[in-house]
Parts: C-alpha cells; structure tokens; sequence
C-alpha cells in the first residue's frame, strides 16, 4: 500500500484512465450481460451498504429478496417456490448439484450433464467430488433425451438440462427430461441463466419451468437478459426442504441457520434485479426479448446473404456461423467447435447490426 494517500482528484483520474482502456459496449458482441437497465443502476445505488448475508439487521432489502424469488417463481408457474440470490450461474448451478448431492444421499454420486453445458457443471464436480457423464448432442445441438435415460443410474443424484445453451442458444428437450427425471426419480436441475429471462417472453418457445412436475430447481441469471448490476443469479427450488439440506449453524448472525454459498451478499444488485422487473412488467419485457430476437434473425440473414451460413436456428437470441474474418474493434466470441458466435444483448440494437454487418461484408467480400 502507499504510504500516504492520493488525493481523490488524481485517484480518480487514473481510475478513470484504467476504465478508458475497457471495450466499450457499442462493439461488444461476445456477452451474455449488458448495460444495466438505468433504474437498476438507481436501485443498486440506493442499496449499496446492504448486507443480506445477515438479513436481521436488512429486513426491508431481505423482504424484497423474498419478492424477487416470488416473482420469478410465479413466472415459472409456482408462486410458492423458494430460493435465493445468487452472484450467478455458477453459484446457481453449484448449489443445486450440491442439494441434489445431499439429498440423494449416495456413497460414489454422479451427475448426468449435456455436453453443452456451461463450465460452471465442471467446476461444480470438481468442488463436490461427482462423477460427470456427459450426454452426447442430437444432431439439433439439443440433449439426446434417449442417451441421458441410459447413463441414469442408482448412483445418479441429478440430471442437468440447458434452457437457452452458452454457445448456441439451444433449449433442451426439458418436457422430455423432466418425465425422465420423474418416472426415474431423480432430481432434475434446469440452467437457465441466460434462457429463463427471455423464454417465457417468447410466444411459442419451449416450456423450461416448474409446469413440468420433474423439474426440481431452476437457475436464473438477471445480471444477464434481466438487465440488472452485476452480480444478480437467482437459484429456484420447488420447497424450503431442498434448501434446509444446504443449511449451515451461524450462531452469531441475526438469523441462526443459512443456506447460502456467499456468507457476505449484495442486496444492491438484487434490488437492482427486482426493480428491473418490477419496472418494466412482462409488457416491457417482452418487448426488449422481441427486439433482440428481431435483430438475431436480421443478423443470421444479414450473415447469409454474406455467405456466411449460421452454424444453428436458436431459440434464444444467440447467433451461431460458419468461420469469418472479423475486423476490429469488434468483439466476438467462438465456439468450442469453431463457430463464430454473436449474442444480440439489449445493448446490441439494430443500429449496432446493421452497422457490424457492413463491417463484415466489407473484410469478407
Ligand atoms: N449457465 C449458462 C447457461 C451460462 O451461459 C453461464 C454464463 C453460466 C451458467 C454461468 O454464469 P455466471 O458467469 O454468471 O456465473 N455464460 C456466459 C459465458 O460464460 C457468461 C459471460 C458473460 C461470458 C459475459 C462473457 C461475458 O463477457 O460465456
């Protein structure tokens, strides 16, 4: 540390300097968040000194924790569903494989995991000491139902299926999964960081969500298409047994059991979260999914007229391609099999399409 402090004036101004040098947004294609929605940024502001990790001493900020789970629950066709904020959707997806874990109760567990799924699954294994089995892909780049059904067995504690993939935007059979995952018993977890907060705005999409009775929890990022502050995960579960089985003594907390990862957690993101939600309605929602799918299916055609095909047809507004050379200072992503891959956020708006489309049929002429 230095010795004797900077003034705030030249602080700042490095501070700044150092933010100068981030990508900025305007050329950001490569990202599941976004631009936080202004009246996330308001609420996050008026949250900052919010703890939730000790609730007692936060009741009003934890009471709109509660009806931030109670609004996604009920979105997800289970108002009484429970829950809590999460940094994301790897803490999301790691307490549910660790429920699921506790819950099953085997000696040599195993989990039964897409192979499109997130690494967070990877790391998730490697904390709890699980056996991943990977299921292979359909040729739709969704789960094969039929093959997750044969690796199933007395030491499988979860089957894992994906609403809204990472890298190509796909929804798993979940209907499929969930009756598998039923009949056979077996706790079924459903990532939908990315897939939860846009397909139930999507008329038509596939059903991901609590409707389904072998669906037992369900992960939400809205610090990505919920346009919150970073971080903001929501991890869902049918009832509060599957949660107690994750509870931990803290005797010297206002509340005397927890069964949260983080002990210390913002309450300004997941205001933020709320307020989103709260603003905008599932109108306003809509709206924004409409228009992000509405640019996806520009930029797919755009790409095409280019020669450049997609790799997929998504069900979520990520757009997949055969390789092309891209110029700065646009950033893109790719897939582990070699696609160029887009995600249309919010803050990728038609303008941002149409002008990274001449761009690249410009170097890919
Ligand atoms: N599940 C799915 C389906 C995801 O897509 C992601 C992240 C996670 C879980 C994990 O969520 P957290 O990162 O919140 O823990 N998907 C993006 C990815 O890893 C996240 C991301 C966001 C990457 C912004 C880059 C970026 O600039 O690709």
């Amino acid at each position: 540390m230095r010795e004797c402090g900077l003034s705030e004036e030249s602080l700042f101004s490095f501070l700044l300097s150092k933010r100068q040098e981030d990508v900025d947004h305007a050329h950001i294609m490569s990202s599941m968040c976004t631009v936080p929605h202004p009246v996330a940024v308001r609420a996050h502001l008026e949250f900052m000194e919010t703890n939730l990790g000790d609730p007692g001493l936060f009741p009003g900020t934890a009471s709109l924790e509660r009806l931030l789970v109670e609004r996604l629950g009920t979105l997800y066709h289970l108002p009484g569903a429970c829950g809590y904020a999460t940094s994301g959707g790897t803490e999301s997806n790691i307490q549910a494989l660790r429920m699921a874990r506790q819950l099953a109760g085997r000696e040599r567990p195993n989990v039964v995991i897409p192979e499109s799924a997130h690494f967070s699954f990877q790391k998730a294994c490697d904390i709890l000491c699980l056996e991943m089995r990977t299921v292979p892909l359909c040729s739709d780049l969704r789960m094969d139902p039929v093959a997750a059904a044969e690796m199933i067995d007395r030491n499988t504690c979860c089957m894992v299926g994906i609403a809204g993939t990472t890298e190509y935007g796909m929804a798993d059979p979940i209907r499929d999964l969930a009756k598998i995952a039923g009949d056979l018993g077996v706790y079924f977890h459903v990532d939908a960081a990315f897939g939860g907060m846009v397909l139930p705005f999507l008329d038509g999409a596939p059903v991901f969500d609590f409707s389904l009775p072998g669906v037992s929890s369900i992960a939400v990022d809205p610090h990505k298409m919920g346009m919150s502050t970073i971080p903001a995960g929501v991890l869902l579960v049918r009832d509060s047994e599957s949660l107690c089985s994750l509870s931990v003594d803290t005797p010297y907390l206002t509340v005397k059991q927890e069964f949260t990862l983080s002990g210390t957690r913002p309450g300004a993101s997941v205001v933020g979260a709320l307020a989103v939600l709260e603003y905008l309605g599932v109108e306003g929602m809509r709206d924004i999914v409409a228009g992000c799918m509405k640019n996806t299916r520009r930029l797919i055609d755009g790409m095409e007229t280019y020669g450049i095909p997609r790799a997929a047809t998504p069900d979520v507004n990520v757009a997949t391609f055969a390789p092309a050379r891209i110029p700065p200072p646009w950033k893109v992503s790719w897939t582990r099999k070699g696609h160029l891959r887009l995600v249309c956020m919010p803050h990728v708006h038609a303008g941002v399409v149409e002008s990274f489309l001449k761009d690249i049929g410009e170097e890919n002429a």
